[in-house]
């Protein structure tokens, strides 16, 4: 299959999983195409089937906002033309899905130029998150939106939660979506018995107590900060904030006021695997998480994850096994449990190994399986 995977380049988890998808895609013999304004980090690996097309945008002094869109178009249709790709495969709805499907109305119209073909291209969508449950729901963006998800042959939502959310809110017949979970490196997201980084980030005797995300609002950084406050009052521990975004500052003006900015390691965009290997818990307490990708990262590395029974983390993290997932709106103080936990060393022990064993069933080749199957179905 020839396959045009458009995506986000950044640290984000859509744009993880498609540029991991492409990867495992191309080591199976497909010609993957990826398309970003950028090359996403995780690209780095480069094999002869899997290239990079990059967006640019045109600037022009009338253009106050610059047309992203347009140019994203433009490039897919240039890469379908130029490499006969069968399938565009967009990556969080907004824009990419609505610029796919412009792309295939224009290659697809009878009165294209002399010398242009005309190519029937299949589209599919995977959504991720918030381009259904925050972004796409807004009234500039919800009606092509859901137009473009709706002209989509595929749709696929990496938890069974979105795909009826998506049901629910974007009018999509209920059957159409496939649920496809997310899937996590194992051999990279592993536990390590001596992490290395584990001295630099704390003391002997000290507890590290992790969090990665985009420092948005979805994921209530302020809960992070307050359950960690009350840990802190119990054990010596230290919390590592991976990632940036704008709540990011929140976090810190938080911690100082609580006293405890002392405890905070702030690591800004990186890998989250060494941090993760040596940590004892990983706090996710999102207002609504499609699937949690970092929660299943941090398992694969054998941390439990504490959250709240909201979204689709539920299908990742099993409740009071591979970590706690207080009921949504509850008074129960998460900075309790997880002291709890931590003081619990047996029980910690077991949800430890629970918690890699529970990441073994997202492992990348039956996943990658159920994708290649949708996608290529498409061509039959
Ligand atoms: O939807 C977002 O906020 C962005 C997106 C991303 O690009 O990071 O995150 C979503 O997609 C991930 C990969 O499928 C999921 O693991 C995250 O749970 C999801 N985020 C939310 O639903 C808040």
């Amino acid at each position: 299959m020839r396959l045009a995977i458009v995506c986000y380049p950044t640290f984000g988890g859509s744009g993880v999983v498609a540029t991991e998808l492409a990867i495992h895609l191309a080591e199976r013999g497909h010609e993957i195409h990826v398309v970003s304004y950028e090359q996403p980090v995780r690209l780095d690996r480069p094999r002869p089937n899997l290239l990079f097309h990059s967006v640019t945008v045109g600037e022009y002094p009338l253009f106050r906002h610059p047309p992203y869109t347009l140019n994203l178009c433009n490039k897919l249709i240039e890469v379908v033309e130029e490499h006969g790709v069968e399938v565009i495969h967009s990556h969080y709805a907004i824009p990419h899905a609505a610029a796919a499907w412009q792309a295939r109305e224009v290659l697809r119209s009878c009165d294209r130029p002399k010398g242009k073909g005309r190519y029937d291209v299949k589209l599919a969508c995977t959504l991720h998150g918030t381009d259904i449950t925050l972004v796409g729901r807004e009234p500039g963006y919800y009606e092509i939106t859901r137009f473009a998800i709706d002209r989509q042959d595929l749709i696929t939502t990496p938890s069974e939660w979105l795909a009826r959310e998506t049901e629910e809110h974007f009018h999509v017949a209920p059957g159409r979506i496939q649920a496809i979970p997310n899937f996590v490196e194992l051999d990279r997201f592993m536990p390590d018995a001596h992490p290395s980084w584990r001295p630099t980030l704390a003391p002997e005797g000290t507890f590290v107590i992790t969090h990665v995300s985009n420092f948005r609002p979805v994921k209530r950084v302020e809960e992070v900060v307050r359950a960690f406050s009350v840990i802190r009052k119990r054990l010596k521990a230290v919390l590592v904030l991976v990632g940036d975004g704008p709540d990011l500052p929140k976090a810190e003006s938080m911690a100082r006021e609580l006293g405890i900015r002392d405890d905070l390691r702030l690591l800004g965009n990186q890998r989250p695997e060494p941090v993760l290997q040596a940590s004892d818990l990983f706090l996710l307490p999102s207002r609504a998480e499609s699937f949690g990708l970092a929660a299943l990262e941090a398992m694969a590395c054998g941390v439990p994850v504490l959250g709240y029974h909201a979204g689709g983390l539920p299908e990742v993290v099993e409740d009071g096994v591979t970590g706690i997932l207080c009921p949504e709106g509850s008074d129960i103080c998460l900075g309790t449990l997880a002291a709890d936990l931590l003081e619990d060393a047996p029980r910690l022990a077991r949800m430890r190994l629970a918690a890699r064993a529970r990441a073994e069933h997202f492992a990348p080749s039956p996943i990658v399986d159920a994708y290649e199957e949708a996608l290529t179905g498409l061509l039959r």
